[in-house]
């Protein structure tokens, strides 16, 4: 068990060794995405005090509105992954294509690919509800010293080599895992220092909380209508308790400490659900795993599917392992 009130940076030292091969890089990407969180906190606590409120007035490629939070979010963390010079491409959702990174002198010799949603549920950023960051790490796959390709990044997700959050809440927490459990970080705003407030974090085997919008019930699968009436039903330890705040990292993390299941299934609307694959699913689906929860598209694990697209959607089951697998048989029956 780790001690709380180590730093950020202390724990990543002392944990360096874990790291096969560790050359260090990785903990250098690490701190790299500490130092872009803090840059974005700054910014998303005072979103309501300065003109960047609003529709930037783009559109991003899955044709909505890019907030102009999430422009600078996108921004901050493509620049201080450039300037680190530890990573090799980048993926965003605010970016229709891959970044290929190559700084002079280095000539392709980064090994990671990160994939990162710099702002979700930037819907929630003018009504001062919290939002997220998911960043998902991978070895390339493709040579070093060539430029990195679009195989590097269709990887499946069991091949992470560290995903995470930064939750931008009543606190600002940090929370992530290199596959050695999950631990959570909270910033001290006062210092700028992140400090291990939530060690060795896990899903309890079962919960109360159930986390869909229900506003697209007439149109969810019959296998979801019956789990979410299942969900209802005076019975047993039920009914549960509906809470959905319209994102993911806060819905995920709540579920994480009281337990509970995060559901965007496929529906009449949206054939594939709404989530992204390779940086909203598979980075949560890790975290999930390491904290003994599960995730699953309603029928196969996560973290197998073979994505084919950069942008791909899939439906996304999502916490404490039970309700998971009990939505999973009403999937199936
Ligand atoms: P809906 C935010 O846009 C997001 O990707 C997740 O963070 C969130 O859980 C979901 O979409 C909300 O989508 O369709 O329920 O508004």
């Amino acid at each position: 068990m780790f001690s709380k009130n180590k730093t950020l940076g202390e724990f990543i030292i002392e944990n360096q060794t874990e790291f096969q091969y560790s050359t260090g890089e990785l903990s250098k990407l690490i701190n790299a995405l500490r130092l872009a969180a803090k840059v974005v906190n700054h910014e998303v606590n005072k979103a309501g005090l300065v003109d960047i409120l609003g529709a930037a007035g783009d559109t991003n490629i899955q044709g909505e509105n890019q907030q102009k939070l999430d422009v600078l979010a996108n921004e901050k963390f493509i620049q201080t992954l450039k300037n680190r010079e530890i990573v090799c491409g980048i993926a965003s959702e605010e970016e229709d294509d891959f970044i290929s990174i190559n700084s002079q002198d280095k000539n392709h010799q980064n090994k990671y690919v990160v994939l990162i949603d710099p702002l979700d549920g930037s819907s929630n950023i003018d009504v001062n509800v919290s939002v997220g960051t998911i960043f998902s790490i991978y070895h390339r796959v493709t040579p070093v010293g060539t430029p990195v390709t679009l195989e590097d990044f269709l990887q499946p997700g069991k091949n992470q080599v560290a995903a995470g959050y930064i939750i931008y809440g009543t606190s600002t927490m940090l929370v992530y895992t290199t596959g050695h459990g999950v631990n959570g970080f909270t910033l001290n705003p006062a210092i700028g220092t992140f400090y291990l407030s939530h060690p060795n974090m896990q899903f309890p085997e079962t919960g109360k909380i159930y986390s869909v919008n229900e506003g697209n019930y007439i149109h969810f699968p019959q296998g979801v209508k019956d789990y979410i009436k299942y969900c209802q039903k005076e019975e047993g330890d039920r009914p549960y308790t509906s809470r959905y705040i319209g994102s993911l990292v806060s819905d995920f993390h709540r579920n994480m400490i009281k337990g509970g299941i995060y559901m965007y299934p496929k529906s009449s609307k949206a054939q594939k659900g709404k989530l992204r694959l390779l940086y909203e699913c598979n980075p949560m689906a890790f975290l999930a795993e390491q904290a003994d929860g599960k995730a699953s598209d309603g029928y196969q694990r996560i973290m197998e599917i073979q994505p084919t697209e950069l942008h791909e959607r899939v439906p996304f089951f999502c916490g404490s392992k039970r309700m998971v697998e009990k939505a999973e048989e009403f999937m199936k029956s």
